[in-house]
């Protein structure tokens, strides 16, 4: 557990962490000259048992706000320290204000220097914290009094941050590592420590990782967690990194960046997010308002740009989007504080909600609904809600990489939510059940109204399904979702056309009638050598323009397949055929046969033969070689299912 100290500046706040810890954590020389805390402090206070409090003992004076919301970022816990002879002070006020809004909601009141003041005073400033705490997350603290003088409380208030401590339990590991610089500096003969909170995941010695937002890619060499050798440093605890790599130097990383693991590495300047004006505020929040956005250890310059209709009045809460000045590591569901461009109060602060928002259309009903769906703090809630409203799908990597799921639970999320996944250009993308069996039943409906008005057509091309489907995804998205259902079977496809699989190809009256008479011409012992067109039209005496548009009409249901120009077999014959090169080619010493040997085996005229086997070429069946041909060896498929069949001597 990592506890953050806060309160106004002399109130005892590291005289306090010294009490507990025995740990000076004033170590720069300007701090012993003034008297005062600058940067942030570390301490660590372990218990018999394995359990160990960290602190962050932040500095008071306002000029270090920055510093002190550095460390905030990290804490699990608050240690809020009110001197009873001051009371309540501005930065009291202040440092609670923002670890409420980092959403920080255990903590203990230290109601320090009670050896200077009255019981009655005691009594009086205990009421006023109480007072102040009601109404914000901190509500339910305890106020403990001590003396970092004579040792009053300190032995109880020890023993409530160690049980608190040890009721949290070591943290869950959950998601992909992120350690939040506070710290950088070179050891002699080490090299290159960064510090800070791990705020997901875990690390372990012997790691890749890539220090963002600059995407320097580094190795830890070695781990100190919670100011002790170790092999892996786990969420909840504060570490220390020794990173080696190329460019890795105490210049190249400083506080604000964030060590993460290589697949989170993923920066952003422009972040949608909900924002909570404090009530302190005099006015409210304009549009493109400038201020300074504090995140993780990171301060960054910001514009707000306002998702809401008016300007959000202190005391309220509203969405936003942040627009920044560079780019910052940042996840889904972090806290943020934002403070004004001088640095002089804190304006709000809130959550990140999508870190890859719309530049323009960014306050249309249906991307605040999206956004309202993807506020849901739980990545399950935030999931399902936004699979069930616009755009109804979710870039699967997307979504798992910006909350910092690692693989498994990220697979584990989507296969109990979406266990439908298509595959759209270079992304995966997941749609709700309900969106997929709407997508199928829109499918069946547009196929059976196409077969219903076309019944002699084949159906309908992938593209023009997909615009024939009024669902609210995009087109690249239907059209992934049309050649999902094509591969589960749903759907039918067959030489480009999509249809439904009980949809037979039908014939007008006058259409069947035609090709009742045509068929004896091409089956049996004609089948080889089928007339032409022309000549079947002689034959029968047709008009030939009649005997073609029927056999065209067949051929694109593939009853028929144009073999030569105006030629016509029957499907089941061209696939006798195709055994039959197979056949021949096969009996050859080197696979090489003339067009008379297969001419032969057909007992057929040459013209027809060649018209077969030019056919055979253009399908890629087989391959000139002069004036030999040998079957294409990438056309394996065709040779396997030749092999199969029966032989051409048994029909
Ligand atoms: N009498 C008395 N003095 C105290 C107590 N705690 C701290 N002090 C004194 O108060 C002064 C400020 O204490 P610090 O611990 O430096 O205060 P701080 O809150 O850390 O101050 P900043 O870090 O600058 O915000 C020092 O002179 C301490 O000796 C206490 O319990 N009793
Ligand atoms: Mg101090």
């Amino acid at each position: 557990m990592i506890v953050g100290t806060a309160g106004h500046i002399d109130h005892g706040k590291t005289a306090l962490v010294r009490a507990l810890t025995g740990v000076d954590t004033d170590r720069l020389k300007e701090e012993k000259e003034r008297g005062i805390s600058i940067d942030l402090g570390f301490a660590y206070l372990p218990a018999d048992d394995d359990t160990i409090v960290g602190f962050v003992d932040v500095p008071g004076h306002e000029k270090f706000l920055g510093n002190m919301l550095a460390g905030a970022t990290g804490i699990d816990f608050v240690l809020l320290v009110v001197a009873a002879d001051d009371g309540v002070m501005p930065q009291t006020l202040e440092h609670l204000a923002i670890v409420d809004l980092l959403g920080v909601t255990r903590a203990l009141v230290a109601l320090t220097k009670v050896d200077l003041v009255s019981s009655e005073r005691r009594a009086a400033v205990a009421d006023a914290i109480r007072a102040l705490l009601r109404g914000t997350g901190l509500a339910a603290a305890r106020i403990v009094p001590v003396s970092s003088t004579t040792g009053e409380g300190i032995d109880e208030l020890r023993a409530a941050l160690l049980a608190a401590a040890r009721a949290e339990g070591p943290r869950a590991a959950r998601g992909r590592f992120r350690l939040a610089v506070d710290r950088c500096f070179s050891l002699p003969g080490t090299g290159t420590i960064v510090t800070g909170p791990v705020m997901s995941g875990a690390v372990a010695v012997g790691d890749a990782v890539v220090v963002s937002p600059a995407g320097l890619r580094a190795r830890v060499r070695s781990i100190h967690s919670q100011s002790r050798p170790a092999e892996r440093g786990l969420a909840g605890e504060r570490c220390a990194l020794n990173l080696v790599g190329e460019g890795v130097t105490r210049h190249a990383l400083a506080r604000g960046d964030v060590v993460l693991d290589p697949k989170l590495h993923a920066p952003t300047e422009r972040i949608d997010a909900t924002l909570r004006v404090l009530a302190s505020e005099r006015r409210a929040l304009e549009h493109w308002t400038p201020l300074r956005l504090h995140h993780a250890a990171a301060e960054v310059a910001a514009r707000v740009a306002l998702l809401e209709e008016t300007p959000i009045a202190p005391g309220a809460t509203g969405r936003i989007q942040l627009v920044l000045e560079r780019p910052v590591a940042a996840a889904v569901g972090d806290r943020f504080v934002v403070r004004d461009t001088s640095g002089a109060r804190t304006v709000g602060g809130g959550r990140f909600v999508d870190l890859r928002p719309p530049r323009r259309r960014r306050r249309t009903p249906e991307r605040l609904a999206q956004l309202d769906a993807l506020t849901r703090e739980d990545p399950r809630e935030a999931l399902e809600a936004a699979l069930s409203s616009w755009p109804f799908f979710v870039d699967v990597e997307a979504f798992a990489r910006d909350r910092a799921l690692d693989e498994r639970e990220a697979n584990a999320l989507l296969d109990s939510i979406a266990p439908k996944r298509l595959a759209v250009a270079d992304a995966v993308v997941a749609v709700s059940v309900s969106t997929w069996q709407r997508l199928a039943a829109a499918c069946r409906e547009a196929l059976d109204m196409a077969h219903r008005e076309h019944p002699e057509l084949p159906g309908l091309s992938v593209t023009q399904l997909a615009s024939a489907v009024e669902l609210p995804l995009p087109p690249r998205v239907l059209a992934s979702g049309v050649r999902a259902l094509v591969d589960s079977g749903a759907l039918l496809s067959e030489g480009g056309a999509l249809r439904l699989p009980e949809h037979r190809l039908s014939l007008d009256d006058r259409d069947r009638r035609a090709w009742l008479r045509i068929a004896p011409l091409l089956s049996a012992g004609e089948r080889f050598r089928p007339p032409r067109a022309s000549e079947i039209a002689a034959a029968l005496r047709m008009p030939v323009g009649e005997a073609r548009r029927v056999l065209k009409a067949l051929a694109r249901q593939r009853v028929v397949i144009e073999v030569g120009l105006d030629r016509f077999f029957k499907r089941e014959t061209v696939e006798e055929l195709e055994t039959i090169v197979v056949a021949v080619a096969r009996a050859q010493k080197d696979g090489r046969f003339a067009v008379w040997q297969f001419r032969d085996r057909l007992d057929n005229g040459r013209k027809i033969a060649i018209e077969i086997l030019e056919y055979c070429d253009g399908r890629g069946l087989t391959l000139r070689d002069g004036d030999l041909r040998r079957l294409n060896p990438r056309r394996l498929d065709l040779q396997t299912a030749a092999n199969n069949s029966r032989a051409p001597d048994a029909h």
